[in-house]
């Protein structure tokens, strides 16, 4: 058996800030996981050296479910982003290794392809609607099948989704929380013009997908994916917080624009309720913030049961490592839905380098053993941890919002 001889948190910011694991056996084998959780980084780099690091220390590295259920509930306190965000790095480095002994892709261990690769959608954005029609237009020529729109709001300095550079988004954008004004009203009358004028200029052969970034009450967001429903989105996303899963029984009511949630989930307690009674047709928990690749094919499994696909997030702040392995898992699992694709910078690229690819508006893992993706560990130590928060979001009359 490989037994665990060693492991260490590698933190780095070529760009953004990652935080990864690296596991090492006695088999001279070692794998990787993605621990990054944006804007609280250093808790979980701390929660795995001081404390999940420890116990793993002559494990078999094979036994994956139970060192998952050993880690899940052997420190008492369940669940929570810091606690999932660990626990998922040591199930996607375990996972690596198991793929690296047997020489096969991580791919192939969950049941073989289900699919020839992985539908992706890109960001278009801009600050007016022509801008980002424009963008949107560029993603279309390079093969993408499916599109998410924002665009800024007009009466509003700056909203989430809308980039400063043309092609890559960064929401963490200053060591301490930037303040952002937020108007519903003034956001809810610039969405429908915008696919309006989106369907007018690519058609009706491409998909098009909006985040609205938890920011409408309930009925409010039944409104929106009323007035959207002649544009055919392919999703809204995080319509209202979901900490109440309820809530969306509401939205449900009043649309039949598909309903996907759940990037900031991290357990399948959260969307317990969400997926039984059918108010979402999404599921976007992923494998870093969701307890790895483990418990995000359980999350999957019962998703499929009551016809909710699966739409994992995949912006920026998720690492190389984390795109790779939900790419395994994408093209694994039968009710794949899509999967969220924000390229990364080449600077973040060069330091993961990976097997992955992209090509026709589709990714595939590759075919190399374990995930795919290497750590150099070199090029990481140049790119010191700089602190970097999400911004916050006000209402015009100064009360605390959603971002
Ligand atoms: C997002 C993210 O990709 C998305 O849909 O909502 O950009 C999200 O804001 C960040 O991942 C937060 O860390
Ligand atoms: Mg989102």
């Amino acid at each position: 058996m490989p037994r665990i001889t060693s492991a260490k948190v590698i933190v780095t910011c070529p760009g953004r800030n990652f935080v990864t694991l690296k596991i090492e056996t006695d088999d001279d084998v070692y794998g990787l996981g993605d621990a990054t959780l944006n804007g609280r980084e250093l808790s979980v780099a701390s929660y795995l050296t001081d404390h999940v690091i420890p116990c793993l220390i002559g494990r078999d590295a094979h036994r994956i479910e139970d060192i998952w259920q050993y880690l899940y509930k052997g420190a008492y306190w369940r669940r929570g982003p810091v606690t999932m965000s660990a626990i998922a790095a040591v199930d996607t480095a375990l996972w690596d290794i198991k793929g690296k002994i047997a020489g096969l892709p991580v791919y192939q261990l969950l049941g073989g392809a289900c699919r020839d690769g992985v539908m992706v959608y890109g960001h278009a954005n801009g600050k007016t609607i022509e801008e980002t029609v424009e963008n949107a237009l560029h993603y279309q020529q390079q093969g993408y099948k499916a599109i998410r729109l924002q665009s800024g709001v007009p009466g509003l300095a700056s909203t989430y989704g809308v980039s400063k550079d043309r092609y890559f988004y960064e929401p963490a954008d200053a060591d301490l929380p930037t303040e952002n004004l937020w108007s519903s009203e003034k956001y809810l009358r610039s969405v429908p013009p915008l696919f309006e004028k989106a369907r007018e200029a690519l058609g009706w052969d491409v998909h098009l997908l909006h985040d609205i970034h938890h920011r409408l009450t309930p009925i409010e967001a039944g409104r929106l994916g009323k007035d959207l429903e002649p544009y055919r989105p392919f999703w809204l996303e995080d319509a209202t917080p979901a900490e109440n899963q309820a809530n969306f029984r509401l939205i449900r009511q009043h649309t039949t624009s598909p309903l996907a949630v759940g990037e900031i989930f991290n357990s399948i307690w959260d969307c317990k309720q969400l997926i039984e009674e059918q108010l979402i047709d999404y599921i976007r928990a992923t494998v870093v913030h969701a307890g790895g690749i483990t418990h995000l094919r359980r999350i999957a499994g019962f998703a499929d049961l009551y016809n909710v696909r699966t739409g994992c997030h995949g912006a920026t702040d998720l690492s190389p490592i984390c795109m790779a392995a939900a790419l395994h898992f994408d093209l694994s699992v039968s009710n794949f839905g899509v999967q969220e694709y924000m390229r990364h910078t080449a600077e973040t690229d060069a330091v993961f380098p990976h097997a992955y690819s992209f090509a026709d508006g589709m990714m595939h893992p590759g075919d190399a053993p374990g995930l795919g993706v290497e750590i150099d560990e070199d090029l990481a130590a140049k790119y010191e941890y700089k602190r970097a928060y999400l911004p916050v979001n006000r209402l015009e009359d100064g009360s605390m919002w959603h971002w």
